[in-house]
């Protein structure tokens, strides 16, 4: 089938919106019909060139919600009209790693997922007889997806509006998922909060449920501040105004350190201010930003040897098809806000926009519309 597409041609150029070709979907599969997707940064990052595993030319995004339109052989979870969102973690229920009951990192079909295929190892996608590669096993920037079944979760609520729970595909999920998943905040906790995007500030949401405290929120843009306050955060910190480095003010301000800090920029220099204003002999530091190939991270190892933990965190720790039905319960019940992330709305064809929204710092969330 034709479907439209935003495609990625090649690395630091804008997507081209084209028509392209479709397949159906094989054993395990599943044709999805996209009616809402939004723009995280790390389509930006791997649209930027510097993603390792990104390949070119691809359909990205991985933040959207639709209807099945087909099944191929086998798939028995879902059916034609279900509304689904895809999931870039997938879970078979199988692997190791899921019976592991310590990861939410499914295996299954890991490896061809990071090479932009499906698991048989080709593509379901082609533009005037040439392949177009998958991405992070969602492609939602094509009108028609195809994805594996095991890659879906079903929204069995029908009113659950798909225009505000596409964002539980990524951002939301992942900030309000490092917070009790990964992290396990606990009552009363000190924390502080690096990048108030849509992750930190998922993060700050879910450290308002976990009845944290403090939460520093920082930035060096003073315009995300007021939307970070009405989440949660009790105090707001912009490094570029300070004339000392950040971790030093924060153990100043907090009695010897923060009991846990999030790093979700994606900056390897922040991602140590994060573990070093962690406090001694306990302080948690969860990295939730992706950093470019080849960065690394630095700190004295006399900061992990007196007590701080360094930690990583992919879809804030949350098996999509376990969890995901009770996070959207929570939001249809208001203890989950999701109206605050969006800050704007375009049409799909606009997409490019959204992208230079997200870049100049504007937008939390543009949610566009097939
Ligand atoms: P975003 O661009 O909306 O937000 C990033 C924020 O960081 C912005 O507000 C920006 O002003 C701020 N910032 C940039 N440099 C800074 C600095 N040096 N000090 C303080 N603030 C700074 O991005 P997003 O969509 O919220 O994504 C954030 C990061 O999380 C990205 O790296 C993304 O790839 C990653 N991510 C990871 C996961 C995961 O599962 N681990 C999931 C989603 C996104
Ligand atoms: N391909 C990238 C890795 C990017 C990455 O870390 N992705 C996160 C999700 S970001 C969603 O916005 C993740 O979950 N990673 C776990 C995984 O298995 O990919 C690179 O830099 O190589
Ligand atoms: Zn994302």
């Amino acid at each position: 089938m034709k479907s439209r597409a935003a495609v990625a041609f090649k690395a630091g150029e804008p997507l081209q919106i084209v028509e392209i070709d479709v397949e159906d979907p094989k054993a395990g599969e599943v044709l999805v019909k996209i009616l809402y997707t939004s723009v995280c940064h790390t389509d930006a990052y791997t649209l930027s060139g510097d993603d390792p595993e990104g390949v070119f030319p691809a359909v990205l995004g991985h933040e959207g919600a639709g209807v099945v339109v087909a099944v191929g052989e086998g798939v028995t979870s879902v059916a034609p009209g279900d509304h689904v969102i895809p999931l870039y973690t997938p879970e078979c229920g199988k692997c190791k790693f899921c019976l592991s009951g310590k990861t939410n990192l499914c295996s299954a079909i890991r490896e061809t997922q990071g090479k932009g295929l499906m698991p048989d190892g080709t593509t379901r996608f082609s533009y005037n007889g040439e392949p177009i590669y998958h991405y992070m096993g969602t492609s939602t920037f094509s009108e028609y997806t195809v994805v594996s079944e095991i890659s879906l979760v079903k929204v069995e609520d029908e009113k659950a509006p798909l225009d505000k729970v596409c964002l539980f595909g990524c951002g939301v999920t992942t900030g309000i998922g490092a917070v009790h998943n990964t992290a396990k905040v606990e009552e009363g906790a000190v924390t502080a909060v690096f990048g108030l995007g849509a992750i930190g500030l998922a993060v700050i949401q879910g450290l308002a449920q976990a009845k944290a405290s403090r939460i520093i929120a920082i930035d060096m843009n003073d315009g995300k501040a007021e939307l970070a306050k009405k989440m949660g955060a009790t105090d707001f910190i912009n490094p570029s105004k300070l004339d000392r480095p950040i971790q030093e003010v924060i153990v100043e301000m907090t009695d010897g350190g923060v009991d846990y800090s999030f790093e979700c920029i994606g900056n390897v220099e922040v991602m140590r201010s994060a573990l070093e204003c962690c406090h001694k002999g306990w302080g948690e530091s969860i990295i939730i930003g992706v950093a470019a190939g080849g960065k690394e991270i630095s700190t004295r190892p006399f900061q992990l040897v007196t007590g701080r933990v360094w930690k990583g965190s992919a879809f804030g720790g949350v098996k999509g098809r376990t969890e995901l039905p009770g996070m959207i319960e929570d939001f249809m019940n208001g203890k989950i806000d999701l109206d605050s992330f969006i800050t704007h709305h375009l049409d799909f064809m606009d997409i490019n926009e959204a992208f230079d929204l997200l870049h100049k710092g504007e937008s939390i969330r543009t949610i566009l519309t097939y």
